[in-house]
């Protein structure tokens, strides 16, 4: 069968006996012992959520549905054999846990493109800001305004059973993901083509479709998109960007974005801000993915490579590179897709874009330089004595493929990671549905009783 929406409705009865016979059998085990520490760092090391489509090893790296990078560049299908996955392969693969065939790819693709249409009222939203406002900004409003179509609010006013919430869910997703490379390019354009907007190829897959409407029709660009696009969608639950698509019910950040954008649209907002639908609950995960030690630390990357280029010029030697990050570090900032709050070894999807590099621009001078700081900067981090984990992370690299391709415009990259967030985001969104999960609302605690809880402990 190639139809993903009825794949799925076969599976969803399964895992909603599997979620109640873990609930009833082992619901009182116990996960760990919360210590002060971690409720005033972050809840870091705190399993706390429920998240299906992947998972996080700390040394290994992210695992969709079990599956690693390379396995999963090894068994999804691509263009052509070998290439690189094809990112609804992996929607797939997140939403039902299994491997599609080359035809069920290409039915999404299909689909994807069917429905990848964006009403008039979206562009209108993004031309009433200013050019010159961040492209995360432009985006994020974008898909408020994308908002206004969703079929769960819809069925949510028209009374839908809770049964059946998954299915205006799944709508709703499958939209969002398909019209998003249209806001995204949209944005694009008009920040930087002077509005000469791309429409969609009516016969391209996803991510090559997505590189195309951006104005870049390489075949070696279309295949980094895709695997850009896969390996940016999903890092389990807890990151900002994925925890705040779960959370789904904060209004008062749609309610900032639509400031001026009219009383109905704000409205309508207010009715589903209990059971956020997809669109909101993505643009709420956009604004979390916008915050420079998350998302858009890939902007920073460039921008950061690109000063070193400035100052010592693109061969700049290993003992120079060593100053620039000491001073760096020297006035209060961080180095840049270096470290991570889960993650404690390189991260894959460093090492993934890293063997792109070395087969398409082994020459580049700022892939060179992104290998060189590989060496240069663990060391420096491990001698602060605090930092966790020296390694880069997937924002250290990313930068320096898309500006050998002609990507150079750095503020706009955490619009792409966006794009592929989407994916593994919406994917766990239909799941919660599903599944029926908790809305989230963990205990806090003052100091006070933090203090007085300690001193009778
Ligand atoms: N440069 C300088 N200092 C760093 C650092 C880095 N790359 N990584 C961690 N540190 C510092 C922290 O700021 C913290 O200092 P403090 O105690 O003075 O506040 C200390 O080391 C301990 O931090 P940690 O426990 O190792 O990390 P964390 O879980 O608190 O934070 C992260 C993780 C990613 C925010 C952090 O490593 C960082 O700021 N990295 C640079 C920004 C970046 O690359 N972000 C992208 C991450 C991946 C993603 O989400 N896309």
């Amino acid at each position: 069968d190639v139809d993903l929406h009825s794949q799925l409705k076969e599976l969803i009865p399964e895992q909603q006996e599997r979620l109640k016979k873990l609930k009833s059998e082992h619901g009182k085990v116990q996960l760990g012992n919360i210590t002060v520490d971690m409720v005033l760092g972050g809840m870091r090391g705190m399993t706390g959520l429920l998240w299906e489509t992947s998972l996080l090893d700390p040394e290994e790296g992210i695992r969709f549905r079990g599956l690693s990078i390379p396995e999963c560049q090894k068994v999804l299908p691509g263009v052509k054999p070998g290439g690189e996955p094809l990112p609804e392969g992996l929607l797939w693969l997140l939403l039902t846990g299994k491997v599609p065939t080359k035809e069920q790819v290409d039915a999404l693709s299909k689909e994807l493109r069917n429905r990848a249409t964006v009403p008039d009222h979206v562009y209108k939203t993004i031309d009433a800001l200013p050019v010159t406002a961040h492209p995360m900004t432009q985006f994020a409003t974008g898909v408020m305004a994308l908002q206004v179509q969703s079929e769960f609010q819809k069925a949510y006013e028209k009374g839908i059973h809770k049964s059946k919430y998954w299915e205006p869910t799944y709508e709703d997703s499958l939209s969002l993901i398909a019209q998003l490379p249209i806001v995204a390019s949209y944005v694009y354009c008009r920040i930087y083509k002077n509005g000469q907007v791309i429409p969609v190829h009516d016969s391209l897959d996803y991510g090559g479709n997505f590189a195309h409407m951006l104005g870049f029709d390489n075949p070696a660009m279309l295949e980094l998109m895709r695997l850009y696009v896969t390996i940016h969608s999903d890092h389990e639950g807890g990151n900002v960007s994925a925890h705040t698509g779960h959370l789904v019910s904060d209004f008062t950040l749609s309610i900032i974005l639509l400031q001026g954008l009219g009383r109905d649209m704000l409205m309508l907002d207010l009715v589903a801000s209990a059971l956020s639908d997809p669109y909101l609950s993505f643009a709420a995960a956009l604004n979390g993915l916008a915050g420079p030690l998350h998302g858009l630390a890939n902007q920073e990357v460039l921008l950061w490579i690109k000063s070193v280029v400035e100052e010592c010029g693109e061969n700049v030697s290993k003992d120079h590179l060593k100053e620039y990050v000491w001073k760096t570090l020297n006035s209060g900032k961080v180095v840049p897709g270096f470290g991570h709050g889960v993650l404690r070894k390189t991260d894959p999807r460093y090492t993934c874009q890293r063997e792109f590099a070395m087969k398409h621009l082994p020459d580049d001078p700022l892939f060179k330089m992104v290998s060189n700081l590989y060496e240069v900067v663990p060391p420096i981090l491990l001698e602060l004595g605090k930092v966790k984990n020296p390694w880069p992370n997937v924002d250290a690299h990313s930068g320096v493929l898309l500006n050998y391709y002609g990507l150079t415009e750095a503020r706009y990259y955490t619009v792409l990671f966006g794009v592929s967030r989407s994916i593994g985001i919406c994917a766990q969104l239909i799941w919660d549905r599903a599944l029926g999960l908790a809305l989230e609302r963990p205990k806090s605690v003052t100091m006070e009783w933090l203090e007085n809880y300690c001193k009778k402990a």
